[in-house]
């Protein structure tokens, strides 16, 4: 069984960097890599350039003189304290990686609110969830995430929790969750939930003791300043809210301001009280007691705050629109923390099989990534960084086409960085994003395609895969028309700031729908009855018909995107090749092509994917290779169609060694 205690890094691996450092120095400490490469991702730029022997000579002196005659902004004093702060760096590993079972599971979100209503109330229960137990183990997934089932009001999408230990009331019980444990360990699934501890709703009772007490013991549990005398209206310090606005909210009943990275209604925890902590691992254990078999952990790398709370670089904040984030997505005292979890929640001595702590962690990059997950860390177990989702210098409120070909070279470079001792997610959607599809490409005649060639992707790479709910049926954006359609919170910030701001309120819609969450978040359409099968009453969120593309519908065409999820489901369970063999990239530099070998033992597998609008020339594959699944009837052995996908497969008698050329 895998049980790996911790091992605490004592020797600190990485240089202490100053002024005088270089900036191939720089680039080669974990942090600086990641920041380098994000800076350079964010102004669409390779990071190529850095390998040029001149620019990695530069010292960082040199750069700081440099960039102020670009701008009164100088970066290095700030990103020096957040490389010193980190000593360690990730080690690869040695010998074959461990089998746990999350890197064989494909995992399945589920956002409750929207899957399935049971009572006819509009809302999506867990009634609703434990009647299409069945339709999930039919696709062939492992394990289940659910978004926030937990008491809450509501004010974002479940993610403010009023109490950890009961149930929204609409969603269901108490009961039902165990049911709905039971039920999934009896067809051999797994189920975890979200862990929402970087903060808590204001109607959760710890804040409201605060309130009440702001100098007793619950004061401490969240960050609660005084004004200061000179300037009472200015909060504690410049950070901004992710959801627009300050991240400070004056509390006139005490007197103080608190922080909130999110909503103002979510105040963020103080980490630093252990008795946060405490409770934080009370609750896990109380669930873990219940059954769960994990976490996927809510802005996981924000729980530690710089001490102090300094003000953020102003031109950091302007280029992630989020003014302060330095001092808190990879804080001081992270690892410390997941350490603790895991020590004391998640992985206790004599535990019979650790709990999984899936991180989510926006922000963080491939080699923080690594000192996050690496199997000798003692930390977390996967996360997901969220690198990948926006292509060229774009962020996720820009209209604009997202280009495949990126993602190709980020996965490559990132399954080449990685040794046995890392793994990583595999994900395009989720509850916080538009849909994939619609931001590759929109085009309605390509929609299938599309939908096949992601699941192949996905399905077919290394790695532990997320699908979100309606991704296997090629689910694309709404055409929304009003903010009266609308309920995310973000959006609805958004549009207000925006229009503050001066924007007309025709293009502040506009770019609101751009990228709205409530896209990822309408009922599932399970048949193209009223109500798509989701609801008998009014949903809380309205979706529009999309005939040809319900549950019930795909179902009955064998050339769906349905079954076609489902035959790549069991081709990868069926094979060990699939799950665990090396990724072997072929024509890596093609544009717009991206193909590659899985071979384990005496198995192999190649995938071709055009990941394009226009047909594109292939070579011809080795005759003795079968096509096992494609995305295209009667497909042209010369070239692939506008985003064709295509598996091919060696059976075990074949002579591997002779297929390479
Ligand atoms: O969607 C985003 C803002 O543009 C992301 O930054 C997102 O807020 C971030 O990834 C954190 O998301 C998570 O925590 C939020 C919650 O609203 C999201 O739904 C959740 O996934 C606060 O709890
Ligand atoms: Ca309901």
């Amino acid at each position: 069984m895998a049980h790996y205690r911790i091992r605490r890094t004592r020797r600190r691996v990485n240089p202490v960097l100053d002024e005088s450092s270089r900036l191939r120095e720089f680039y080669a400490h974990p942090v600086g890599r990641d920041v380098i490469d994000k800076l350079l991702h964010q102004q669409g730029h390779s990071n190529r350039w850095v390998d040029n022997p001149v620019v990695g000579r530069l010292r960082l002196r040199t750069v700081s003189r440099l960039s102020r005659l670009f701008t009164r902004h100088d970066l290095v004093p700030t990103l020096l304290a957040l490389l010193n702060a980190e000593p360690d760096a990730p080690e690869p590993g040695s010998g074959p990686r461990e089998t746990t079972w999350w890197k064989e599971a494909v995992f399945y979100q589920i956002f409750p609110r929207s899957f399935a209503d049971s009572n006819g109330d509009g809302i999506g229960d867990l009634g609703g969830l434990l009647d299409h137990l069945d339709d999930l183990q039919g696709l062939g997934v492992d394990c289940l995430w659910l978004t926030p089932i937990y008491d809450s009001p509501n004010e974002d999408g479940g993610y403010d929790v009023r109490d950890y230990r009961a149930v929204m009331t609409e969603m269901g019980t108490l009961d039902q969750v165990d049911a709905l444990i039971a039920e999934c360990h009896a067809r051999g699934m797994r189920i975890i939930l979200d862990l929402v501890v970087n903060h808590t709703s204001d109607q959760h009772v710890w804040f409201q003791r605060a309130l009440a007490d702001p100098d007793g013991p619950y004061g401490d549990y969240y960050f609660l300043l005084p004004p200061d005398p000179e300037d009472p209206e200015r909060p504690p310090n410049n950070w901004r809210s992710a959801f627009s606005g300050p991240a400070w909210r004056w509390l006139p009943e005490i007197q103080r301001w608190v922080l909130h990275l999110f909503a103002p209604s979510q105040p963020d925890l103080n980490w630093e009280n252990h008795r946060v902590r405490d409770e934080v691992i009370d609750l896990c254990r109380w669930w873990f007691d219940r059954g769960i078999d994990g976490f996927r952990m809510d802005v996981i790398n924000f729980i530690s705050k710089t001490p102090g709370l300094p003000d953020g670089h102003d031109l950091i904040g302007d280029m992630v629109e989020v003014a302060g984030v330095e001092h808190y997505f990879y804080g001081p005292r992270l690892h410390e923390f997941l350490r603790e979890l895991r020590d004391r929640a998640f992985d206790p001595p004599g535990a019979r099989e650790p709990k999984l702590m899936v991180g989510e962690t926006p922000g963080v990059g491939v080699e923080t990534g690594r000192l996050l997950t690496g199997a000798d860390r003692g930390e977390l177990d996967l996360i997901f960084s969220f690198d990948h989702l926006e292509s060229g210098s774009h962020s996720r409120y820009d209209d604009y086409r997202y280009d495949l070909e990126f993602y190709k070279r980020y996965l490559v470079d990132y399954q080449s960085r990685l040794g046995s001792n890392d793994w990583l997610t595999l994900f395009f959607e989720n509850h916080d994003n538009p849909r994939m599809i619609s931001k590759v490409n929109p085009d309605p005649q390509h929609r299938v395609a599309l939908g096949k060639l992601l699941g192949t992707l996905l399905l077919t790479m290394r790695g532990t895969p997320f699908l979100y709910q309606g991704q296997e049926l090629a689910a694309v954006n709404q055409p929304f028309e009003s903010l009266e359609e609308l309920q995310d919170v973000e959006s609805l910030n958004r549009f207000r700031t925006l229009v503050e701001a001066g924007v007309s309120e025709a293009e502040a819609l506009g770019q609101v729908l751009t990228s709205s969450r409530d896209h990822s978040r309408i009922p599932m359409p399970w048949d193209s009855g009223p109500g798509a099968g989701f609801t008998t009453g009014t949903p809380w969120l309205a979706g529009r018909e999309d005939p040809g593309f319900s549950v019930a519908e795909q179902d009955r065409d064998p050339r769906s995107v349905l079954n076609h999820y489902r035959r790549l489901l069991r081709l990868r369970h069926a094979s060990p090749a699939l799950r665990f063999g090396e990724v072997d990239v072929v024509d890596a530099e093609r544009s717009g092509y991206f193909a590659w070998f899985r071979t384990a033992d005496h198995e192999r597998w190649f995938v071709q994917l055009n990941l394009t609008d226009a047909p594109l020339e292939v070579p011809a594959v080795d005759a003795a290779a079968e096509l096992v699944l494609g995305s295209h009837e009667s497909p042209d052995p010369a070239a692939l169609a506008p985003y064709e996908s295509r598996l091919y497969r060696w059976r075990a008698t074949d002579n591997l060694d002779s297929q390479r050329d």
